[in-house]
C-alpha cells in the first residue's frame, strides 16, 4: 500500500542521509509560515493549489515540466498555498519538486505524502515545508498525536485529513488545527461531495475547515464555502487547464 511504499522510500534515503543530518538542516531553514493565518486570510475561501503530475486513480494527470513554473502560476493567480506531492510511486512526485516550488513562492507550502514517522517530517522541513499531511485513516491515535506534536515543534501545522465522521472525531481529539475533510477514500477511491457539508458544523471554532478533492468547477468551490469552508484543496482541475491563473481565479 502507499503508506508502506513511502515507508520504504523513507527508509532508502535516511541509508543516505541519516536522521541527524537532516535534523540539522531542518533546524538550519527560515522558520515555517503560518499556515492557520495564510488559510484563514480570506473571508470569502482561500485555494490550497496542488503540483500533482499523477495519481493511483487516474494515473497521469499532466507533464509537468516545471513544479516552480506551475507553483508561480498558482501564486499569482491568488493561491493561499501550495502543495507539493511527493509520494514517488503513484504521483510521480519528489522532495526535488518541494524544494524547487519552495524557492519559487512566498506562500505557505505543504508536503503532500504518507507520513508515518518522524523522518519524513523532518525532511519535509529541511526541504522547506511549512505544512505536512497527517492521514487519520493510516496512523492510530497515538501516533497521530506523536507526530503532530512533533510537527508543531518543528513550527510547522499539521494538515490532519479524514474521510470519515469516526476519522473526524480523532482528530478533533488530537486537537488538530487545520483539518481536512476528502472527499475522495484513498481506499476505495470512492467520492462522498456531501461528507464536508455534514462535518462542517461539527469543527470546533477556530479550527480550520478544508475540504479536498473533486473540486472540477467553480460551483463546487461555492458549494464547499456555502456549507462553511475556509480553504479547498484542489490538484486535478488546475494541473490539467491550460491557464491555470484564471482557473485559481475564476474559483474565487
Ligand atoms: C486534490 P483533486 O481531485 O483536486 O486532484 O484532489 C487532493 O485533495 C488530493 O490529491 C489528495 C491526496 C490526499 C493525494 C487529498 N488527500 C492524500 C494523496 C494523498
Amino acid at each position: 500500500d502507499l503508506m508502506a511504499g513511502s515507508r520504504a522510500d523513507a527508509a532508502r534515503r535516511r541509508a543516505l542521509v541519516p536522521t541527524d543530518e537532516v535534523e540539522r538542516l531542518a533546524l538550519a531553514q527560515a522558520p515555517a509560515l503560518d499556515a492557520v493565518a495564510a488559510l484563514s486570510r480570506r473571508k470569502t475561501v482561500n485555494i490550497i493549489a496542488e503540483v500533482k503530475r499523477a495519481s493511483p486513480s487516474r494515473g497521469r494527470l499532466a507533464g509537468i515540466p516545471d513544479p516552480a513554473e506551475l507553483a508561480t502560476r498558482y501564486e499569482r493567480g491568488g493561491a493561499a498555498a501550495i502543495s507539493v506531492l511527493t509520494e514517488e510511486r503513484k504521483f510521480l512526485g519528489s522532495l526535488d519538486d518541494l524544494r524547487a516550488v519552495r524557492q519559487a513562492v512566498t506562500v505557505p507550502v505543504l508536503r503532500k505524502e504518507f507520513i508515518s514517522e518522524e523522518y519524513q517530517i523532518l525532511e519535509a522541513r529541511a526541504a522547506g515545508a511549512d505544512l505536512i499531511l497527517l492521514i487519520v485513516a493510516a496512523l492510530d491515535q497515538a501516533t497521530l498525536v506523536r507526530l503532530k506534536t512533533f510537527t508543531e515543534s518543528l513550527g510547522m501545522t499539521a494538515l490532519v485529513e479524514v474521510h470519515t465522521r469516526d476519522e473526524f472525531n480523532r482528530a478533533v481529539d488530537a486537537d488538530s488545527r487545520v483539518l481536512g475533510v476528502n472527499a475522495r477514500d484513498l481506499q476505495t477511491f470512492e467520492l462522498h461531495p456531501q461528507l464536508f457539508a455534514e462535518l462542517a458544523p461539527d469543527y470546533p471554532a477556530g479550527v480550520v475547515r478544508v475540504a479536498e478533492s473533486a473540486v472540477l468547477t467553480p460551483e463546487h468551490v461555492r458549494n464547499y464555502r456555502e456549507v462553511g469552508a475556509d480553504a479547498v484543496l484542489i490538484g486535478e482541475a488546475l494541473v490539467t487547464g491550460d491557464n491555470p491563473e484564471a482557473t485559481i481565479n475564476s474559483f474565487m
